[in-house]
């Protein structure tokens, strides 16, 4: 017998005998929620765009454009997360907003 021929030393399993099969543990991709800033009468421009750079990374002309997104249509997206980051969004600009006695209203809404 040749070294080749031994390998395996008697081969009764079956044709998928020594075939790799890689593991593929099921996963899923998170759920995401958007974060959805409301308009109001009394709550002033500059403070909206102020939370939208500090707490959602916007820059200063991206959180104009929401502002006014908001204040025409009534509501508008801020961003997407998954739950924990957007109720931790959520909380920080009630926080703020409380803070500074203005009514601004936040929510979160899955995608
Ligand atoms: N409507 C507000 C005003 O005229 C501005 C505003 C914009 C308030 C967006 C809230 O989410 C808001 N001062």
């Amino acid at each position: 017998m040749s070294d080749n021929d031994k390998r395996g030393g008697g081969n009764t399993e079956g044709p998928n005998t020594g075939v790799v099969v890689k593991a593929r543990p099921k996963t899923r991709k998170p759920a995401m929620y958007k974060v959805l800033m409301l308009n109001d009468d009394y709550t002033p421009m500059e403070f909206v765009v102020h939370v939208l750079e500090r707490f959602f990374q916007k820059t200063r002309d991206e959180a104009t454009r929401i502002m006014l997104h908001v204040h025409r249509r009534g509501v508008g997206v801020c961003g997407v997360y998954t739950y924990e980051v957007a109720e931790t969004k959520v909380t920080q600009v009630m926080d703020l907003a409380r803070q500074n006695q203005h009514p601004l209203q936040c929510t979160i809404e899955k995608e």
